[in-house]
């Protein structure tokens, strides 16, 4: 007979896995003892159970949202109670913002142990406040048989709440009062699956005939986690309408419909070359984009242009520019859309097009092949197997590859990038590195430094990792910014050189170390066939800045030249 404990964290688990997590996350501790012990014994029971172990509940919880942003099914984190929960904050705020679905379940001191000095014990209800879609205290050792069945049906609406669109993060809250051995080897309950249907997509769109037919349609595709790509490739080849591709849109593969210098067209182009991109419809896809620019160029055209916002984006659209939203699914908005005849002439992408590749052969001519942190998002893309996934960290490598990176090949893109964090940066790559034989982490020298714990994860899984250091010895970002003119505090406060050797750190988790200063050698160490690798570049914050602008410069008289050329 099992006791009440046992009997109810088995229904837990099974109902759980009823919905799909199959992914953990665990951090050791004392409070979490029964959902670990009888979570790895029903591992031995489904293959598919897959337990990761993070000694770090910081690290853990990014790697469980690495998990998470990859395979796209919920992954379950799980930890003792007090500060371990606290450690989850970061992650679960960018889970929030970039829509993951991670299922945060932190064990807790039972109710007669609150507020009364008890040890380990803090307030853990409703955590992340704001930060998660739901929050459940799930009571655990009721017997009654009321109880069992509540288990059973809230944890898996839990989850399911977790995977409602938009996606997000929920807490689940164990209180668990002391003996906590659970009995293993033990009969297990019954669990069904209960189903959670969605009806709110719409079946039917709105008369956007109207809006569409006879116009210069602009599709602008920004950061996405979900699985549209191949439907709006096929709509813009269909319909004739260029893609401005954010570069975590992942739809930058080698398509002829898809805009790659967009960000350097707003950012550099004179007022002809933005009346010779201007559409008169734009239709916008995924999240918040990575370019400043095309964001307030969207809040210039919206006076002019109609633009329509499709997705489940918690109609969150930042530019204040949207005239409508389509919250559903995307896939639905696109197979209403992509039969209309709307009698577009393929002028306005033709000469989008002409012009990006003008761009795209003039910034390769101005790099002139020197070795730079500008030239590293080509040189990995040239380098690397076909199948590599790359993970980019904030906030140089995500900006330069956003410019510098055309992608050619059908790659998945990562970032966290919904609040932007250069923590939990090397965790969260790790996790997307799982199952792939190919993975490349492009990060600067302090998101590095700030999440070297998630270097543990690459040594206990052995997961095949190339990380690419661009290593100025400091903030880069903060060069391009106004402070970097406060001279006297400028290194204390925003550059922070650490003077730390990146050697030392391969060495500590057994990688192996490439330092490189230049193409041929970065191109070398690209190839070298160690499964686990540091390639560190070292560069100069303030040359950094000064070939950016140089390279945005020239690039911008070209292509004004250009369209002037064609206007006349
Ligand atoms: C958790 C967190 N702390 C601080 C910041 C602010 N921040 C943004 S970029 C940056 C510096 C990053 O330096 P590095 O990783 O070396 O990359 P680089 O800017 O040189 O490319 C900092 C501190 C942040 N985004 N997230």
């Amino acid at each position: 007979m099992n006791d009440v404990i046992t009997t109810n964290i088995k229904i837990f688990l099974l109902s759980l896995f009823e919905q799909d997590v199959k992914n953990f996350v665990v951090s050791p501790g004392s409070r979490s003892t029964p959902v670990v012990l009888l979570l790895a014994e029903l591992a031995t029971q489904r293959s598919e159970i897959n337990i990761y172990i993070d000694v770090d509940e910081r690290s853990a919880s990014f790697f469980g949202l690495g998990l998470a942003k990859k395979n796209k099914i919920p992954v379950g984190l799980i930890c003792t109670s007090g500060t371990a929960a606290t450690e989850y904050a970061s992650a679960v705020a960018e889970a929030k913002l970039s829509h993951i679905p991670l299922v945060v379940i932190t064990s807790d001191r039972p109710a007669e142990l609150s507020n009364i000095g008890a040890p380990q014990a803090i307030n853990q209800n409703d955590l992340y406040h704001g930060n998660t879609k739901y929050f459940v205290n799930l009571n655990l050792q009721d017997d009654s048989e009321q109880t069992s069945k509540y288990v059973e049906f809230e944890s898996q609406r839990t989850v399911a709440r977790s995977l409602d669109y938009p996606r997000g993060p929920v807490q689940i809250n164990l209180p668990l009062r002391k003996p906590l051995m659970p009995i293993l080897d033990s009969e297990d309950p019954i669990v069904s699956k209960i189903n959670f249907n969605s009806a709110n997509y719409p079946s039917a769109v709105p008369d956007y005939k109207q809006i569409l037919a006879d116009k210069n349609v602009l599709i602008i595709a920004g950061p996405e986690e979900l699985d549209y790509h191949s439907d709006l490739l096929a709509l813009a080849e269909r319909q004739n309408w260029p893609i401005m591709a954010d570069v975590l849109s992942n739809t930058r593969n080698g398509s002829k419909y898809v805009i790659n210098n967009g960000d350097l067209f707003i950012k550099t182009g004179t007022k002809e070359v933005l009346d010779y991109v201007k559409p008169d419809v734009i239709l916008r896809f995924g999240g918040t984009l990575v370019s400043a620019s095309i964001s307030n160029w969207l809040k210039e055209v919206s006076s002019s242009a109609e633009i329509i916002y499709v997705g489940d984006h918690e109609l969150n659209d930042y530019t204040l520019s949207t005239d409508n939203f389509v919250a559903g699914s995307e896939k639905s908005f696109i197979k209403n859309i992509i039969n209309l005849n709307l009698n577009n002439s393929a002028a306005y992408f033709e000469k989008l097009i002409e012009l990006n590749n003008f761009a795209e052969q003039k910034k390769n001519e101005l790099q002139n092949d020197e070795f730079s942190e500008l030239s590293i998002p080509k040189i990995i893309d040239d380098n690397i197997a076909k199948s590599s996934n790359i993970f980019l960290s904030n906030s140089m490598p995500i900006r330069d590859f956003e410019n510098y990176y055309l992608g050619t090949k059908t790659r998945s893109i990562f970032c966290n990038r919904g609040a932007n964090g250069i923590d939990g940066v090397v965790s969260t790559a790790m996790a997307t590195g799982i199952g792939s034989e190919n993975n490349v982490l492009f990060i600067g020298d302090l998101a590095l430094f700030h999440d070297m714990n998630g270097l543990m994860m690459a040594k206990r899984y052995q997961i095949p990792m190339t990380i690419v250091v661009s290593n100025n010895n400091g903030g880069g970002i903060f060069s391009f910014l106004p402070q970097s003119k406060a001279t006297d505090y400028f290194e204390t406060l925003f550059g922070t050189p650490q003077d730390l050797k990146i050697a030392d750190i391969a060495t500590l988790y057994g990688f192996d170390y490439f330092q490189v200063s230049d193409k041929q050698q970065a191109i070398n160490a690209l190839d070298h066939d160690a499964k686990q690798k540091i390639i560190e570049i070292q560069s100069d914050r303030s040359i950094n800045v000064k070939q950016h602008r140089t390279l945005e410069t020239k690039f911008g008289s070209e292509i004004n030249q250009f369209v002037i050329d064609k206007s006349k």
